[in-house]
């Protein structure tokens, strides 16, 4: 991609931000200049139209879910709401452990307050009166930033036994996750929370109906969450106008990798991976792009031919690769696919709670059989790789099974990873 005049790109303040659009500009440990720049506007407007209709704006706006299944956040919250068990409970999924992923990280540091509100305005509408907020252990700055506004938002009457006089009680406990990936996964986080192994359980029942301490549970991504202060402030219909019908709103992208300019972007979805890339600056000077994976170590490789791809659900889905988390990882001719497939393989291997068959067996088979093709790339061992695959996909208990053929697979499939042709396939240097 050619290279863009600085000017092109979203700063700090820009009013074609939405999510971002205070990261930069408040004090985030101030719960005045938040509230000088819109903060609890949101909360307010939800007091005024009570849990009904939030819900509503919520299903009308579009939402869908951020952390990369995007499932109906309308649809979730309606379903809380009317579980006639109780008490429920929220809890925010800000176990931000994907490879590649920091949008949520960004958030929570630049804007903590947001997080807070939106939390409260999820736990109003859907009937819960407490709130689990989920960090993963090695984001100490959120950390801090978080406990102090939760602490504020107490101290000012936000939080706690009547929010905002409204005779609504809500509080927010945070917790730390340890360092395990699988634990980002929503019913892995009940167990953790519980104090049990961070194991993911069996779906259904989903989280909604038997969540946290076997009661109905809404359970949203970061991300998520905070596009409801946009809704609620600007009404479903104006949200849903910005994206396209099937995925609205603007989407947090996380530029890693051979790229000009890396970090995180806002943009409508619809725009092109071509947009987003020239955005960033491209690879840098004299490379040439050799694919980009997106959605993460669970996403999917494309080529440079593919880069007219709409970063939508739906457009990404067609495309036969996904959206996930926002992982945009460039990779350019100087990068070795082999070593890059191979530390995939051993991420999974490592993460794999091991619970299951399926996921804990072909994610040690996977990586030996890559190990065995780094060095023989004619060693037969393709077609175990796709039965390993199929059974890890077909078979296991949750998305990271799922997922852990998904890049591998792709890289064969799309790039010729391991094909004679392949650039990348003689010799990898790093390979075991
Ligand atoms: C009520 C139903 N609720 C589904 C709920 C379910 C969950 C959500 C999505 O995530 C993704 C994967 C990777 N009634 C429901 C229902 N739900 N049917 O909807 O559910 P599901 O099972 O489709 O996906 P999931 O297992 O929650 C898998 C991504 O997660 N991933 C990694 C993500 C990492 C991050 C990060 O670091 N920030 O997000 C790995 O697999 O993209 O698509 O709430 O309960 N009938
Ligand atoms: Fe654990 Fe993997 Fe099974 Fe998920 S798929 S429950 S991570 S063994």
């Amino acid at each position: 991609a050619e290279p863009p005049a600085e000017a092109a790109v979203p700063q700090a303040g820009d009013p074609g931000l939405v999510l971002l659009r205070r990261i930069g500009v408040v004090d985030p440990g101030d719960l005045d200049d938040y509230r000088a720049n819109g903060g609890y506007a949101a909360l307010r407007r939800a007091f005024e139209i009570g849990p009904a209709a939030i819900i509503r704006e919520v299903l009308d706006s579009g939402l869908v879910g951020r952390g990369g299944a995007a499932f109906p956040t309308g649809r979730k919250w309606e379903a809380t709401a009317r579980q006639p068990d109780h008490p429920h409970y929220l809890v925010c999924n800000a176990d931000e452990s994907e490879p590649g992923t920091f949008k949520d990280r960004v958030i929570m540091e630049g804007d903590p307050f947001a997080l807070v509100e939106a939390m409260t305005i999820a736990g109003y509408a859907t009937g819960c009166h407490k709130g689990y907020l989920y960090i993963r252990g090695e984001y100490p700055r959120a950390i801090r930033r978080l406990t102090h506004a939760i602490e504020t938002a107490r101290s000012r009457g936000l939080l706690g036994a009547d929010v905002m006089g409204q005779g609504y009680a809500f509080d927010i406990e945070l917790r730390r996750g340890a360092g395990a990936y699988i634990c980002g996964e929503e019913t892995a986080i009940f167990n953790s929370i519980e104090g049990q192994r961070g194991e993911p359980r069996s779906k259904p029942p989903f989280p909604v109906e038997k969540g946290l301490f076997g009661k109905p549970t809404v359970v949203n991504n970061v991300e998520t969450l905070v596009n409801v202060l946009p809704i609620l402030l600007g009404g479903a219909p104006a949200y849903a106008a910005i994206g396209t019908g099937s995925s609205t709103g603007t989407k947090l992208f996380c530029l890693s990798g051979n790229v000009r300019r890396p970090g995180i972007y806002e943009l409508p979805f619809g725009a092109t991976l071509r947009d987003l890339l020239t955005l960033a600056g491209g690879v840098p000077e004299g490379r040439t792009l050799r694919a980009v994976l997106l959605g993460g170590a669970a996403g999917a490789f494309v080529r440079p031919d593919e880069l007219d791809i709409p970063l939508t659900f739906e457009g990404t889905r067609a495309a036969g690769t996904t959206l996930g988390s926002g992982v945009v990882l460039v990779l350019d001719d100087g990068a070795d696919l082999v070593k890059i497939l191979l530390r995939i393989a051993e991420f999974f291997r490592d993460e794999s709670c091991g619970q299951c068959v399926p996921c804990r067996v072909g994610t040690v088979r996977q990586e030996e059989a890559l190990i065995r093709l780094s060095k023989r790339p004619d060693s037969g061992d393709l077609a175990l790789l796709r039965e390993v695959g199929r059974a890890m996909r077909d078979a296991s208990i949750c998305g990271l099974g799922q997922t852990a053929w998904n890049a591998v697979e792709s890289a064969i499939d799309r790039l010729g990873v391991f094909s004679p042709a392949s650039p990348s396939t003689f010799p990898s240097t790093e390979a075991k």
